[in-house]
């Protein structure tokens, strides 16, 4: 199929451009608070969830750094040096750092919004370490996701954990090293019911700015409510410098970490479309950390990742397709019919060949799913690892209750 002239070269500086972490978390098994579903081929270890991101890299050309979950993936045995020279081995750089305050019992009224005086301190220690434990392994993100908020009206003070927290983000910038951003997450609600302490972006961005020049904002694609308009959110971050990444994952109703695209894909090329907006008005491509956040328990995990990094790739391929001068023209002739035909042209256009273009030209196969299923590696991995759980005395699966 061919391009109009500037399309291919546009849509391959984008790709050459979109560089995506992958979620150690997404490899291993995951469930809901109704049951955990394993699968034989799930990561049992931290080399199995390296060796399965490098796989997706290997295949893909786009995802050179996994993003550690601290407790999940450090062991206190294992040295910073271990797990850099674990993780050179297998192509791969260490991404963000996610500090975990939401699984230890005494995080129950919260951790860093918590009343209690050593519960903060204990939170706010974990933080530190888990940002010195970035330095010692080259990491140059720090990403905060809280589950802190009440499930009753009158539970708590809001303003009094609101300032409390500042005060923690307060001190916490000043243990970064000048070369590591912390994003802020935000999410609505879940595990918390009521209130959540940093609930939407304009809390994450009042909160970063307050925190220091190295804070801003991460938006998780599944952290809104059902009618927000997620593209302006991007819109306005963008405009306030204050856009520090993305968690990429898709749902239908709430938080359902589902793989990008399932069930709205015009959503991320919106997304896309604002960021190459910005590019073009700014003349420069913002620094953006793209990183997956998904948990895939029933698709085979290798295979969802795959197929959420090539769903990443072709939506911003598709946005690259816009011409943002032509958009802009049309937008100040209030041409709307013609400004939604461009945009839409441009989502049903075929980029397939453009991708495969991009994969040849980077010396990897066109088709990265098929090749990843014909290859025979997600029965060997099953087979290796279901021998090695049963030489473990790993029963897998477990009960919500
Ligand atoms: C919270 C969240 C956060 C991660 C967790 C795995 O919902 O999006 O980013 O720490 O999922
Ligand atoms: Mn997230």
């Amino acid at each position: 199929m061919s391009h109009p002239a500037g399309q291919e070269s546009r849509v391959h500086a984008v790709l050459d451009d979109l560089s995506i972490e992958l979620p150690s978390w997404g490899f291993a098994d995951t469930g809901t608070r109704f049951g955990k579903f394993v699968q034989p081929g799930a990561a049992i270890d931290f080399n199995d969830k390296l060796a399965d991101a490098a796989e997706v890299h290997r295949l893909t050309g786009c995802c050179p750094r996994i993003a550690l979950h601290v407790l999940w993936d450090l062991q206190s045995e294992q040295s910073a040096e271990d797990v850099k020279s674990n993780t050179r081995q297998h192509g791969l750089q260490i991404g963000s750092m996610n500090p975990n305050l939401f699984q230890d019992q005494e995080y129950r009224f919260g951790s860093l919004c918590h009343a209690d005086a050593a519960v903060g301190q204990r939170a706010m220690q974990h933080c530190i370490e888990s940002i010195q434990l970035g330095q010692q392994l080259g990491s140059k993100v720090v990403t905060l996701w809280l589950a802190d908020g009440t499930n009753y009206p009158g539970q708590d003070s809001i303003r009094r954990r609101k300032r409390q927290l500042s005060d923690c983000l307060r001190q916490l910038h000043e243990h970064l090293a000048a070369d590591q951003t912390f994003l802020i997450e935000y999410k609505p609600f879940e595990p918390a019911f009521y209130h959540t302490d940093i609930a939407d972006w304009g809390m994450s961005m009042s909160l970063a700015r307050t925190m220091g020049s190295q804070a801003k904002v991460l938006v998780d694609t599944g952290h809104h409510y059902q009618s927000q308009n997620i593209e302006q959110i991007v819109a306005w971050l963008l405009d306030e410098g204050m856009l520090g990444g993305f968690h990429f994952n898709d749902r239908r109703y709430a938080d359902d970490d589902l793989t990008l695209g399932a069930i709205d894909p015009y959503q991320i090329f919106r997304i896309f479309c604002e960021i190459l907006s910005y590019a073009h008005d700014a003349g420069q491509t913002p620094r953006i950390e793209y990183m997956v956040d998904q948990s895939h328990n029933l698709k085979p995990k290798i295979e969802a990742m795959i197929q959420t990094v090539l769903t990443a790739q072709e939506l911003a391929a598709k946005a690259a397709l816009v011409d943002f001068h032509f958009l802009t023209e049309r937008q100040s002739a209030h041409d709307l019919v013609e400004c939604e035909r461009h945009l839409k042209q441009a989502f049903f256009t075929d980029v397939t060949d453009l991708l495969a273009g991009w994969r040849t030209k980077k010396g990897i196969t066109a088709d990265p799913l098929t090749t990843y299923r014909e290859s025979g590696h997600a029965e060997q991995i099953a087979a290796e690892r279901t021998q090695r759980r049963r030489e473990l005395g790993i029963v897998a699966g477990g009960t919500y209750a």
